[in-house]
């Protein structure tokens, strides 16, 4: 029989991928928080996922981390700053040589996560693919993408690969994955941030090119002294060309601040300085970047960490 997919966290992504697992014959499980939110679940019937306009629910079975069904593949799909305690909880029902794949954006998340689980092999992913709730257990598909899966200390690939081949999760197997997250967390840092302090779109940043230009020059320093260097190539281009590419959307973290939620600030910007103070860096801009967007983040009411 095949092994069960659990999945923890049934927000976006975490919706995105149990959906589409279920729907091919996967057997799934979804890990929900506490016995109130399974009981709400069960009320709901499942989980929806809107396509292409289209609503379909799947009812993909559920259950609280205190379940004593012993786990062997864990999908991750908290926000970074979840993710830590929620596999904590989980690590005694971790079977030997279970497999925990990390959704996560930004770096940190991943690596405290592996240190907590010594007993088990940590898949990182890095993803492109886009989505968004809206409403409780019901999810929007809103942008096709990719998804990169890598293990930097161990480069055969998994042979679950299948179901994610089964399940039309368009993705690849990537010896370089933590290049792939350097790469993505320095777009992050070059984009993000700004679109919340000038309060614009992707595109609006046009209008900012010496300030993004700086931050590249910064962010390149970084990832080269940080081993690094494949991420680091091109990066002020390749930053141009997704403003450019992406310019109609609001950057998902000017979305979270918008709604007034908690950002993944620490594992974004807050990670590049904190590795560029450990490498002796100084990094002004950056560093003033931090400083002004958690500035702004207190402004609100928000969290800086
Ligand atoms: P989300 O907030 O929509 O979903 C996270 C879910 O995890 C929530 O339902 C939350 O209640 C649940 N959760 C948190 N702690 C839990 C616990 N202890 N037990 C059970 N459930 C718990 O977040 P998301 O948008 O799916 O993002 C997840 C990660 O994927 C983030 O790091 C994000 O940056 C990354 N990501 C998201 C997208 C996207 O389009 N949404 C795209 C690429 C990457
Ligand atoms: O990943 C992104 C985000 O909004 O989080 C992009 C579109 C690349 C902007 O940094």
């Amino acid at each position: 029989m095949s092994t069960t997919w659990h999945v923890l966290g049934a927000g976006s992504l975490g919706t995105l991928w149990a959906t589409r697992l279920a729907r091919a014959g996967a057997p799934v499980r979804l890990i929900l928080r506490d016995a109130a939110r399974l009981q709400a679940y069960e009320a709901a019937g499942g989980l929806t996922l809107v396509e292409h306009g289209v609503a379909q629910c799947y009812a993909v079975a559920a259950e609280t981390p205190d379940s004593s069904e012993p786990i062997h593949r864990l999908l991750v799909a908290c926000k970074a700053y979840d993710a830590q305690a929620a596999v904590a909880r989980l690590a005694p029902r971790l079977a030997p040589g279970a497999e925990l794949i990390l959704l996560q954006n930004g770096l940190g998340s991943q690596d405290a996560v592996a240190t907590q689980v010594p007993q088990a092999r940590c898949i990182y992913a890095s993803s492109t693919e886009g989505a968004f709730r809206d409403g409780d257990w019901r999810v929007v598909f809103a942008g096709h993408g990719f998804t990169w899966l890598g293990d930097a200390s161990h480069p055969v690939a998994p042979i679950w690969l299948e179901d994610l081949d089964a399940a039309g999760i368009p993705h690849e197997w990537s010896t370089e994955i933590l290049t792939r997250l350097w790469r993505k967390l320095a777009l992050n840092c070059a984009i993000n941030p700004l679109t919340v302090l000038h309060d614009c779109r992707n595109g609006g940043l046009q209008n900012h090119h010496c300030e993004v230009a700086t931050l590249c020059g910064e962010l390149t320093e970084l990832l080269e002294r940080c081993g690094q260097p494949a991420a680091a190539e091109n990066l002020q281009q390749e930053v141009e060309r997704v403003i450019h590419a992406t310019a109609a959307n609001f950057s998902s973290m000017h979305q979270d601040v918008a709604s007034l939620r908690r950002t993944e600030i620490s594992y974004l910007l807050g990670y590049a300085c904190k590795v560029a103070e450990r490498h002796q860096l100084n990094l002004p801009h950056l560093t003033q970047l931090q400083q002004r967007l958690i500035t702004h983040l207190h402004s609100l009411g928000l969290p800086s960490d």
